[in-house]
């Protein structure tokens, strides 16, 4: 199947009972919160926010907020032993546990999931400071990972109630990167069926027809995958499982490291990816690099680009076509010390699709480094 399509495509008359307008933030649980937000500030051009802690009256975590455009990154660490984070981050390692979403009305979106079966996380809670209110809500979602509803349509502070600006001396120059363009989550053996019905029938999120299944689960891949995506295409969540191949599937050695199920990668949009990723690899982002074979049969593959491929081989960049445009991405390295995290910076010049053409020479980078890591 090569054209992009919507499954169960939403009809004039039905109506999105989760009316959702974006992601609102992205929230991980790290073991030094202050060190994390330094590196995202530092490596990749996040802009200081908001901080609560012990400063602002808390005694068990302390929380640090990045902004870059619409992409808002939360980093927080437990101040003591025995606590929820701390057990997270003792079976995880550093890595995300809140997928924020923007929503008018998180009691409403509280109520639309949980009466389809979400499992509560967070009954419908209202937050107030002299900058309004908040209300927010949650649900759990594969593994660890949970949702949380925020609305904040009465707020006007930099961040939540409780939180404080944060306004340091150090604020290094953004890279350009935009907001989420995807999530990816990473479940178990056989479970990619039971999340995608999940997202379909708990949150009304429709499949996305990129690639049909069977696409990818070839000998160097060992994984399947189908993209969910909210009505209004703001929210895409592709879901993964692994698959038999040839050797261990990446999403594998995922779970395996990350001890369950969770988020693989945040891929963040970019308006500009030949000056991001160059100002990225220059404050020490690793990339994974495909063989410089790629580039010489790229031409042929994708067509007519406005990039030069040889401004696009130094960097590694990849591109991709489909009936709609095309699109260029890369992959970092994992980001934490656990082979689980990565981030993608994507720039689509029409494509909506994910990159298919480029999941062989991807993923047999992927292998590369497993190689190295002795996870193959
Ligand atoms: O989000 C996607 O589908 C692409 C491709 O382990 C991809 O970024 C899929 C699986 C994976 C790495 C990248
Ligand atoms: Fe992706």
């Amino acid at each position: 199947m090569e054209t992009l399509e919507l499954l169960k495509p939403e009809t004039s008359q039905s109506v999105d009972f989760l009316p959702l307008n974006g992601t609102d933030y992205i929230e991980l649980y790290v073991s030094n919160a202050r060190q994390a937000a330094h590196y995202f500030q530092t490596a990749f051009g996040f802009q200081p926010l908001a901080y609560a802690g012990l400063e602002t009256g808390l005694r068990d975590r302390e929380s640090y907020v990045v902004v870059q455009d619409k992409i808002r990154m939360v980093l927080t660490s437990p101040l003591h032993s025995k606590t929820e984070m701390g057990r997270h981050i003792d079976q995880h390692g550093d890595g995300v546990r809140v997928v924020a979403l923007w929503v008018d009305d998180a009691t409403q979106a509280f109520a639309e999931t949980t009466s389809r079966g979400a499992r509560p996380f967070m009954e419908p809670t209202r937050e107030e400071d002299q900058n309004g209110y908040v209300v927010r809500s949650g649900i759990h979602t594969y593994g660890d990972t949970v949702h949380v509803f925020v609305e904040r349509n009465a707020y006007g502070g930099p961040f939540l109630p409780g939180y404080k600006a944060w306004n340091p001396h150090y604020q290094p120059t953004p890279v350009g990167l935009r907001y989420v363009d995807h999530m990816v989550g990473n479940v178990g053996w056989n479970e990619m069926n039971t999340w995608t019905r999940f997202y379909g029938e708990v949150m009304g999120f429709s499949q996305l027809v990129s690639f049909d299944d069977k696409d990818i689960s070839t000998d160097y891949t060992a994984l399947m995958s189908k993209v969910m995506s909210n009505g209004n295409g703001r929210i895409k969540f592709p879901i993964n499982e692994p698959a038999e191949g040839k050797k261990k599937s990446q999403i594998e050695e995922y779970i395996n490291f990350y001890e369950g199920a969770g988020v693989q990668h945040i891929a963040v949009a970019t308006d500009n990816i030949v000056e991001t990723v160059t100002a990225l690899r220059d404050r020490g982002v690793e990339f994974l690099r495909v063989p410089d074979a790629y580039y010489d049969d790229l031409k042929d593959r994708v067509g007519q680009i406005d990039e030069e491929i040889e401004t696009l081989r130094p960097l590694g960049i990849l591109v991709d076509r489909d009936e709609e445009g095309y699109l260029l991405q890369i992959f970092t390295k994992p980001v934490t010390p656990r082979p689980t995290l990565f981030f993608e910076i994507i720039q689509r010049k029409g494509a909506r699709s994910f990159g298919k053409g480029n999941f062989k020479a991807l993923f047999e980078a992927i292998e590369r480094e497993q190689e190295l890591r002795g996870t193959l």
